[in-house]
């Protein structure tokens, strides 16, 4: 068995979820004590995998709560909050960072705190932190701690923490999906390794696409972000359509296009994957498809969850086609490069 943190940290996800699910009641209650002012919109922030984690888990508090909310890089909450939030917003500011160190996230929470009076919840990984100080309630998710520089079973377990808080607001409508989450994932996991290791670990593959839309852009998004992280390659995301539309002029022999359709994509998906295969790119398509091909290798999920709760299922996916992408170049999938230098902002009134 490989010896990278990444690796058991991604492979046990669902276990840590199974833990997730238990601590629920406890994280609700703790929500519901704060929540007894009211607020204008929910805000969900947080930087890179937190970011496209606040992007996902605000879609799914928008689905099930109708509450207008919008998720937002703190970095953009930080310079321009004028330009996203009325004078007289009054925010609940859910600020998700698995370190609780990230300075951009945390200054962003002083910015609306003290401009708008806004309620401000820290979603961490660990309890305690400096994000956590600077807001009114802190929620650690520390059964997903992780020793890895990239976000892996943290991303998957904060994303259905925050699935379960939404959900146990919204009076459990979906709750007996939810409880299937550690389950689908326990079964999920395998099967996924067997089909995405054959193209992590062809080296002629040098071009990595991943699309989505709707409650599924995050999920590529996070997906592209894994695969630089973890092994260095440079890797992109599109909204699906979006795609057709200029970037797609990149496809060759040498790219690997991902999808994650949903139920809107339908009807335009057998236009898009032939303008792929017209390219000799190759497809993994997680669903069914629509078009068989040689060149189209279809993840069949199985996953039995709507569109708005399939991120959470989904996360892994991009997690190990990373992972073993990072095995096959020799890098070390725990240390992103990148990550060693990253440097704490001040405020700029500092
Ligand atoms: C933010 C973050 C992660 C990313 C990488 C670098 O950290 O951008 O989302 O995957 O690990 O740091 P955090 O605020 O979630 O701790």
């Amino acid at each position: 068995m490989p010896e990278h943190n990444s690796f058991h940290e991604i492979y046990g996800q669902a276990q840590v979820c199974a833990e997730t699910l238990k601590r629920a009641p406890e994280r609700l209650k703790r929500l519901r004590a704060l929540l007894s002012g009211n607020y204008s919109s929910i805000v969900m922030t947080g930087c890179g995998s937190s970011q496209h984690l606040a992007k996902l888990a605000g879609w799914y508090w928008r689905e099930v709560l109708g509450a207008e909310s919008i998720a937002l890089p703190a970095s953009e909450l930080l310079q321009r909050p004028r330009h996203f939030l009325k004078d007289d917003s009054r925010p609940l500011v859910f600020a998700i960072s698995r370190t609780g160190g990230t300075s951009e996230t945390r200054l962003a929470v002083e910015t609306l705190r003290d401009r708008y009076e806004a309620t401000t919840i820290a979603i961490t990984g660990e309890p305690d932190t400096p994000i956590g100080r600077v807001c009114d309630l802190e929620l650690a998710f520390d059964e997903s701690r992780e020793k890895s520089v990239a976000m892996t079973q943290a991303f998957t377990s904060i994303l259905y923490g925050l699935c379960l808080l939404a959900d146990g607001m919204a009076g459990g409508i979906d709750a007996a999906l939810l409880n299937q989450v550690p389950e689908i994932l326990s079964r999920q996991l395998g099967e996924t390794e067997t089909i995405v290791r054959p193209f992590a670990e062809d080296l002629s593959l040098t071009r990595f696409i991943y699309l989505g839309s709707g409650a599924l852009w995050p999920t590529a998004s996070e997906a592209a972000l894994k695969m630089t992280e973890m092994a260095l390659e440079t890797a992109v995301e599109h909204r699906t359509l979006e795609f057709r539309h200029g970037p797609k002029a990149i496809l060759d022999r040498a790219a690997l296009v991902t999808i994650f359709p949903t139920e809107a994509d339908e009807p335009y998906l057998t236009v898009l994957l032939n303008e792929v295969l017209a390219t000799d790119a190759r497809v993994l398509f997680v669903g069914e498809s629509p078009v068989s091909h040689e060149r189209i290798q279809v993840l069949n999920t199985r996953v039995d969850l709507p569109e708005r709760l399939k991120p959470i299922a989904f996360a892994h996916i991009g997690q190990e086609l990373a992972y073993w992408r990072a095995v096959a170049r020799g890098c070390n999938p725990d240390v992103s490069r990148h990550l060693v230098r990253t440097v704490m902002l001040q405020s700029p009134t500092a």
